[in-house]
């Protein structure tokens, strides 16, 4: 006999109380994860997560879903690699499949100068006993045999970074696995609830204005990714960000053909193909700054090109979906996590760029630690927002998948 189950649904509709403990503006990946972290290791429970609109909205389900820790400096590597081992472990701790694929990761060299940036990559990389590795046509061949990896005079391919832990995650599955967690623990997720200003005393945030009336906190945590900097102003926090959109794509399914990313920084794209045999497809973020989600032919037709220099055979596929998000830039393309100088309760996690749906875990981790013991854990510490001042860069941008 058919037995009908009722459903679950993820997370309720909680009032909205008049007081909270924590105000994390931005119900995104890093919110959600600081606000799980805060919950299951520090025994909060008072905490209102805002956001402007539905659950992954923004940058967290806007993004290509990449996973990998082969940076650049130590700092970066680091961070990330303790974001992929949180990563490798999440499903099984939500108790929800996150679909995570460590497929492998390739980024391809076109020239000399390229080859060498990946080589210092791998150098750093291994040093810090994260597996990446230079390859050559033969190697890159066997791993992804449907790429044009002809002696063309245009783009040829001399060598690539091979990451094996990189891959793909499902990233909505993040965003409800994790929002699923912090509703048992009575966290209250409050979606369409826009942050229309916040009430700054003696160095100290009282209250956060909303269109649904204001809250009184204890601490404000700026988790939002595209308006980070709009978020600071209200509490009169500046910081040194551009907001970039990104673009994407999504085209119609094709029976298995690529079992890794494919990222070349020189032709400004990245490829994966998803368990539904969809490939996504990502630019370079867009030249200007603006907060238009609106998506460009132009960018569509970059992004077509490009596919094909790597992939020929794939010329006529059609395409379904383009989106575009949001980046919060910083200069040295590092984030900035910490407590604002200029007011004593409002913390950060921003200015992720392009970089941000891979750090969630380790960052909401950190972030916790950090609102819950005032001090700041060893792995964010370079990114303290007094490190513009101080002149302590962290020059990350050698490792971005489309930035040269
Ligand atoms: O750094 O892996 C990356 C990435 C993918 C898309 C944008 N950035």
């Amino acid at each position: 006999m058919l037995k009908l189950f009722k459903k679950e649904r993820m997370w309720q509709r909680p009032e909205l109380k008049r007081r909270y403990d924590l105000v994390i503006v931005g119900a995104g990946v890093h919110g959600l994860a600081t606000a799980y972290y805060l919950g299951s290791q520090h025994g909060y429970r008072n905490i209102a997560l805002v956001d402007k609109g539905y659950l992954g909205n923004g940058s967290s389900g806007r993004n290509t879903a990449i996973i990998r820790s082969n940076y650049r400096t130590p700092e970066g590597i680091l961070c990330y690699d303790a974001s992929v081992k949180l990563y490798e472990n999440l499903s099984r701790e939500l108790e929800w499949n996150l679909l995570f694929s460590q497929c492998g990761h390739l980024t391809l060299g076109h020239t000399d100068a390229s080859v060498t940036g990946l080589r210092i990559r791998a150098e750093n990389n291994q040093a810090l006993g994260i597996d990446s590795r230079i390859i050559y046509p033969d190697e890159i061949r066997r791993l992804v045999p449907a790429m044009d990896l002809s002696s063309r005079p245009r783009f040829p391919v001399l060598a690539a970074l091979y990451h094996p832990p990189g891959g793909i995650i499902r990233h909505d599955a993040v965003v409800w696995g994790l929002a699923r967690a912090c509703d048992r623990m009575g966290i209250g997720i409050h979606p369409h609830t826009t942050v229309t200003g916040m009430r700054v005393e003696n160095g100290s945030v009282q209250s956060v204005v909303t269109n649904r009336g204001e809250i009184v906190t204890s601490a404000v945590l700026n988790a939002t990714a595209g308006w980070a900097s709009t978020i600071g102003k209200m509490a009169g926090v500046s910081m040194p960000i551009v907001s970039h959109p990104l673009q994407a794509c999504v085209t119609e399914p094709l029976k298995p053909f690529l079992n890794k990313v494919i990222v070349s920084a020189t032709l400004h794209v990245y490829v994966n193909q998803t368990d539904k045999g969809e490939l996504v497809i990502g630019a370079e973020i867009d030249p200007y700054q603006s907060y238009s989600m609106r998506a460009t032919l132009p960018t569509l037709e970059q992004m077509a090109t490009y596919t094909l220099e790597l992939f020929p055979q794939l010329h006529g596929l059609r395409v379904l979906r383009q989106w575009t998000g949001v980046c919060d830039m910083t200069p040295d393309y590092a984030p900035i996590i910490g407590t604002a100088q200029e007011v004593k309760n409002f913390f950060m996690d921003v200015g992720w760029g392009t970089y941000g749906f891979k750090a969630a875990p380790i960052a909401g981790k950190c972030t916790a630690a950090l609102i819950a013991t005032g001090k700041a854990p060893k792995l964010i510490e370079p990114f303290s927002p007094a490190r513009f001042a101080a002149g302590q860069l962290v020059g990350e941008k050698a490792a971005a998948a489309v930035s040269t």
